[in-house]
């Protein structure tokens, strides 16, 4: 288990609280009784990493280059050290922008990864399409390698960009910026919004989705999870929710699914933000639900 409590990739505070929430719940336990012997690493602890505004002369149509490049790269660094043996890895975020992180590792020790982009979001955006400015919009461009090279900010340039975009599929999609939506176009990616879910059902999506990157069934599957692909009535204790998401029960089937498969091998849980509830229930319905999505995939089962 991978604890990154990093809030730069955004700006609201409160989202580097998720880790400890998470773990306060019982998560630690919850896994070791379902069999599983836990590791905790903490690539973060005592990194006095400086969170000002460091807008980049040169690029600065993104917020925090140098706070998310370099925490990123602690994350991918540890978890490249963990998975010398063989490891589920669960990354506990934080925002979305720690992905840059965990996926740029698991996919140096597994070349074929497929990976499902659980999320209300597409996280795609690059230096020049970002409207916002923030990073956890944009970690997919970076993982892809889709950003001009002469736009990369420096500390952001450690990261491959060799994700194929035959190996990413999108669950959940209902925010999409519209600069994203053309290179969603443009690489061909399978992206299945919440029309996809509500046409087809979410079994079916998973189906066609699995079948669309992973068509030998063989390959290693990593779930980077938004808990805000999942309703905001479910989980109102996040960033930025968007109403019309999945059910509660449609983001643990996602991940129960995908445990069944046996070929999952990494999960990230990001955006949790307990500061952003309004009341104690929704942060123990917002805390709740991150820590049944591990479970979930982590092979908990209803019987
Ligand atoms: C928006 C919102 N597309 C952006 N993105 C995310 O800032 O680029 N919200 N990830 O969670
Ligand atoms: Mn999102
Ligand atoms: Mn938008
Ligand atoms: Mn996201």
């Amino acid at each position: 288990m991978v604890l990154a409590p990093f809030s730069g990739g955004q700006l609201k505070y409160g989202v580097e609280k998720g880790p400890d929430f998470l773990l306060k719940h019982g998560l630690e336990k919850d896994l070791v009784e379902l069999g599983w012997d836990v590791t905790i690493t903490e690539p973060l602890k005592g990194k006095n990493l400086a969170d000002s505004n460091d807008a980049d002369s040169e690029f600065p149509t993104v917020k925090k280059p140098t706070l998310v490049g370099e925490t990123t790269h602690l994350i991918n660094q540890t978890i490249t050290d963990s998975l010398k043996d063989d490891k589920f890895i669960l990354t506990l975020g934080g925002d979305h922008s720690i992905a840059m992180g965990s996926i740029s590792a698991v996919l140096e020790k597994y070349d074929d990864l497929c990976l499902l982009w659980i999320d209300a979001h597409a996280d795609i955006n690059t230096v020049e399409s970002t409207e916002s400015g923030n990073l956890h919009g944009c970690p997919v461009s970076f993982l892809m390698g889709v950003n001009p090279p002469d736009k990369i900010p420096k500390s952001l340039s450690w990261i491959k960009g060799n994700l194929k975009p035959n190996r990413i599929a999108y669950i959940g999609l209902r925010d999409v910026d519209e600069g994203e939506k053309k290179i969603l176009k443009e690489n061909n990616i399978k992206a299945f919004s919440m029309y996809h879910i509500d046409r087809f059902g979410i079994n079916k999506v998973i189906e066609m989705a699995l079948q669309a990157i992973n068509p030998t069934g063989k390959s290693p599957l990593m779930c980077s999870f938004d808990v805000d692909a999942i309703d905001p009535l479910y989980v109102p204790a996040t960033g930025t929710p968007v109403r019309g998401g999945l059910t509660l029960r449609e983001g643990l089937f996602l991940t129960e699914r995908l445990a069944e498969t046996g070929n999952l091998v990494a999960l990230d849980v990001v955006e949790c933000n307990p500061d952003l509830a309004q009341n104690e229930t929704h942060v123990l319905d917002t805390i709740s639900a991150g820590c049944a999505i591990a479970r979930c995939a982590l092979g908990e089962t209803l019987l």
